[in-house]
């Protein structure tokens, strides 16, 4: 039925699904309970490509498409989301960013080890007091008498891989008056002084990705590793998100299709009133509508997932595509988790079965990169030309 995808997709599958339930599976639980960032497995999916899917193979990545990369995502995320956000973050929000925007020089840098998950990379914009409102950022990257590098202060908050980043795309203020035409990129190493990451976020769910907030105190970032031009740094945010909701889209329709799975099985073994619940009508249209807007949220990812390789060659953007995945999957998720639950019964709320993780894990992806209300204020202005 989907002609595009190709012998060569469905190995890089079959891959992501082998290593997801061989090395995934068995500590997954164990790493949602403890909290601890699982960096021998995340190491792993390095070694197997996993980490820059889309990125050419001279910049240490696979060089798939983004069908390749939704696809591979989706299996990691239907067996732990936690490692679908590490995935998500490094190949969309911080590969994707450095391969369109970075310099020859930036991109031999920092992507190849990026790409190849030798390093581990995170992605910067939200602060305390400044998260849908992206454009009104307090921190400050001030540009030295010599012209030879940047002294940044603030704080971030929120920032995915934090705790473990080697490399993070940072945006901040260069020119505050300007309001979003004043934000400029940077890439910043995590090793050098001035910069110190916070403490852990106790989250919800996907517990075993690491999120902190960071702060940046005098921290000297050399001109050199400014991402694109001065106050280009808004658009190249909102474009890398663009990238990065395919991608949270692919993850929440891994939770759903874990859910549904989950509870199809249960639904054929529990029995109730002398018969397999799964016999009762209201558990099969339960199971129905699941499956029905699991599979709608599969074919808006497959829409955005190709509109954004061709947007490779044309370079249009793909907001409205990315968003409805986003918005469609993440709620899809929320919504089956929560049927998962209710079908599982008492079992569906016990932290023996994994049912209640993936509740848990699905309720982000409705908030980060972008919430659903977000989502439909993209989606709207795209279809209206309005503001
Ligand atoms: N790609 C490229 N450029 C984009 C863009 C995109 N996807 N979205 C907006 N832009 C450009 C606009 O074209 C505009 O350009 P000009 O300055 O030339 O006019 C500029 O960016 C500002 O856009 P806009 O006026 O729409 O900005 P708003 O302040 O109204 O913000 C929203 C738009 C709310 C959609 C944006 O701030 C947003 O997505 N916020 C959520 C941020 C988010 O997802 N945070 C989570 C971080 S990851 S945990």
């Amino acid at each position: 039925m989907f002609d595009f995808i190709t012998e060569e997709h469905r190995m890089i599958q079959q891959a992501a699904r082998e290593f997801a339930q061989k090395s995934i599976a068995p500590i997954a639980a164990e790493h949602d309970e403890s909290g601890e960032f699982p960096l021998e497995t995340v190491r792993q999916m390095g070694q197997l490509g996993f980490m820059g899917i889309e990125v050419p193979e001279e910049y240490g990545g696979v060089g798939m498409d983004t069908i390749a990369y939704v696809l591979a995502l989706e299996e990691i995320s239907r067996v732990d989301a936690s490692h679908g956000t590490i995935m998500s973050v490094n190949n969309s929000l911080v590969c994707h960013g450095l391969l369109k925007y970075g310099t020859e020089v930036q991109r031999q840098k920092y992507l190849v080890p990026v790409a190849s998950g030798e390093k581990i990379g995170a992605y910067s914009l939200t602060e305390p007091m400044s998260g849908s409102d992206a454009g009104t950022m307090r921190s400050r990257a001030v540009l030295s008498d010599d012209g030879s590098h940047y002294v940044i202060n603030g704080r971030k908050s929120w920032v995915t891989s934090a705790p473990v980043a080697d490399i993070i795309i940072l945006f901040t203020m260069t020119a505050p008056e300007k309001a979003h035409r004043g934000v400029t990129a940077f890439i910043i190493e995590t090793d050098q002084p001035g910069f110190e990451r916070g403490k852990t976020e106790p989250k919800l769910g996907i517990r075993a990705s690491a999120t902190s907030e960071i702060t940046f105190d005098n921290f000297r970032c050399p001109v050199e590793n400014r991402l694109g031009a001065e106050g280009d740094g808004f658009k190249i945010a909102m474009a890398v998100l663009d990238a990065g909701r395919i991608g949270i889209a692919a993850q929440a329709l891994g939770i759903a299709e874990a859910a549904l799975e989950a509870s199809i099985s249960y639904s054929k073994e529990r029995e109730a009133f002398g018969q397999k619940i799964g016999e009762f009508q209201m558990i099969q249209q339960k199971l129905a509508d699941m499956k029905t807007r699991v599979e709608a949220s599969r074919l808006l990812i497959y829409q955005a997932a190709l509109a954004k390789t061709k947007a490779r060659e044309s370079g249009e953007r793909y907001s409205l595509e990315a968003s409805m995945a986003k918005l469609f999957a993440s709620e899809t998720a929320m919504w089956v988790t929560t049927q998962a639950i209710q079908i599982h019964g008492g079992m569906g709320y016990s932290k023996e079965l994994p049912v209640e993780r993936y509740f848990r894990d699905a309720k982000i992806t409705e908030i980060y990169e972008g919430t659903s209300e977000i989502q439909r204020l993209v989606i709207a202005r795209a279809l209206t030309g309005l503001r």
